[in-house]
């Protein structure tokens, strides 16, 4: 009778922790599903461009924008060729990077108007150094 209540502790334990384990997926599984995306400024063989240059999101992920090659640089996003004018100055920064490795990071907010949204570099829009970030 011993072992019984033993084993039937044993496996009780065994469900609760699959129980448990589940449950867990199911909080965590909307968080999981926010993306981190990484865009250099200046590409690795020394071009004024954004690499990407193109980059499709979705409300709650997070751009994380590094200062690469050719700096200084920065992210302006265009109201005039955006989807929302007020998520385009938002979105922007203004700060120029002037080092290689420094880095920021723009939240794309849950309620962002979904459409294109046009970037550019200050400094170096002339140049082609533009970018385009769909929002879906
Ligand atoms: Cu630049």
């Amino acid at each position: 009778m011993k072992s019984i209540a033993a084993s039937l502790r044993q496996w009780s334990l065994i469900v609760f922790t699959i129980v448990l384990v589940i449950g867990s997926f199911a909080i965590f599984t909307p968080n999981a599903a926010a993306e981190t995306y990484t865009v250099k400024l200046g590409s690795d063989k020394g071009m004024l461009a954004f690499e990407p240059s193109k980059l499709t999101v979705k409300p709650g992920d997070t751009i994380k924008w590094v200062n690469n090659k050719v700096p200084p640089h920065n992210v302006v996003f265009d109201p005039a060729l955006s989807k929302s004018a007020d998520l385009a100055k938002s979105l922007s920064h203004k700060q120029l990077l002037m080092s290689p490795g420094q880095a920021f990071e723009t939240k794309i907010p849950e309620n962002a108007a979904k459409g294109e949204y046009t970037f550019y570099c200050e400094p170096h829009r002339g140049a082609g150094m533009v970018g385009k970030l769909v929002i879906e």
